[in-house]
């Protein structure tokens, strides 16, 4: 190790998944030492991503590392560092994400897709995350925080902001036109809405119940149709957009199939449906002779590359997206699971890894 503050201790607070299914146990686990690439992140605050209960649940078809320590919305300080460190200084502030490092050197890290690299190491997943203290990651992969920004206020960038930000992008959505949001009262939709509004774009977000309706509305949304209300959602959502064609672009971030079944209906001749939710065991389905006669584009859009998130980063800096956050103890982390579980969260949590 190259560099450390004085004051770091053996032991630490965590949040550990034993056992696939869950629960996730708070207790005492050893703070380890970077190698030579690394540094070592005392996490201050993390978001609680859906895909956290997905890695718990093991949902996915990708095994996870166990015990794992979840977590991939890290923001805190950079206490130590290895050898070959030499573009961040103790002190820095820093984000650990999604990505906590990649080979830099396949195809596809040599073109900044670095999320599709096969050497990629995931925060919270193969790796240990952000639900703990002190928390490594490759110094190449974090994200850099402008040190006048809030830690607290910006943990879900890290994760939500970056990956929604870089769906829209995606999308190929210009300034003026129409996106439809799915799953707009959650997290990474309720950062969506306003880097759509940020962006430029008109949004109708669609999610269940008054309360995201209202929080759709608050942050911006021209137009909010309730799945668990409307009696015909494809005839609603086109309805939403001035001429009735319906959006430009859709993005799907629920954490259900039957969205990943409708978009291609509502969504406008020539446009595209961007799959970013991840619901357990969904597939996708569209009628090939409207994707084909409508020119329809089906995309899915993974996290961001280390460029989209500075470039997110930035919009948070400059004042132009601000997340909807509750922030509880780290300690309390399986209530935050239970909430998300029951689909009850407005915006994100954050959890405060000193309580
Ligand atoms: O890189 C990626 N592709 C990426 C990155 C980060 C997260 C993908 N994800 C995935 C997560 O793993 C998860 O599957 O995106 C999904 C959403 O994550 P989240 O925003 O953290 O989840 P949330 O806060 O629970 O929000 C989900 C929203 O979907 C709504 C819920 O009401 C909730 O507000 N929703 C559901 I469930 N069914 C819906 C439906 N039929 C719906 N909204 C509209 N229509
Ligand atoms: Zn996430
Ligand atoms: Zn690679």
């Amino acid at each position: 190790m190259a560099a450390a503050v004085d004051n770091i201790p053996k032991e630490q607070w965590a949040q550990v998944v034993e056992q696939k299914g869950g629960p996730a146990v708070y207790k005492q686990i050893p703070v380890q030492t970077p190698g030579p690439d690394e540094v070592l992140v005392n996490v201050k605050y993390s978001g609680v991503c859906h895909t956290d209960l997905h890695a718990m649940m093991g949902d996915w078809p990708i095994p996870t590392k166990l015990p794992l320590v979840g977590g991939h919305e890290g923001a805190g300080v950079v206490v130590a560092k290895g050898s070959a460190v030499s573009e961040l200084e103790l002190g820095d502030h820093v984000g650990i994400k999604w990505l906590n490092g990649s080979c830099l050197a396949c195809t596809f890290c040599m073109q900044a897709d670095e999320p599709l690299c096969p050497h990629a190491l995931l925060s919270g997943y193969t790796v240990d995350g952000s639900f703990q203290q002190y928390a490594i990651a490759k110094a190449a992969h974090v994200a850099r925080i402008p040190k006048e920004v809030d830690l607290e206020a910006v943990a879900p960038v890290l994760c939500a902001g970056i990956t929604v930000y870089k769906g829209l992008k995606e999308s190929g959505a210009r300034p003026g036109q129409w996106v439809a949001i799915v799953g707009a009262g959650g997290g990474l939709g309720s950062m969506a809405v306003q880097y759509a509004k940020a962006m430029g774009l008109h949004v109708i977000g669609i999610d269940g119940g008054d309360e995201k309706g209202e929080s759709v509305r608050s942050l911006g949304g021209s137009a909010y149709v309730d799945y668990t209300a409307t009696k015909d959602l494809v005839a609603d959502v086109k309805a939403a957009t001035p001429d009735g064609l319906g959006p430009h672009a859709v993005l799907l971030l629920a954490v259900s199939e039957t969205p990943f079944q409708q978009a291609t209906a509502y969504v406008r001749s020539r446009g595209a449906v961007i799959c970013i939710g991840m619901p357990a065991n969904a597939y996708f389905r569209a009628p090939v002779f409207d994707t084909v006669v409508r020119m329809i584009t089906i995309k899915g859009s993974y996290v961001g590359n280390r460029q989209d998130t500075q470039e997110a980063l930035d919009f948070f800096a400059r004042g132009l997206v601000k997340v909807p956050y509750k922030t509880v103890g780290l300690s309390k982390l399986q209530e935050v699971y239970d909430l998300m579980h029951q689909g009850k969260i407005v915006g994100r949590y954050v959890v405060d890894t000193s309580k």
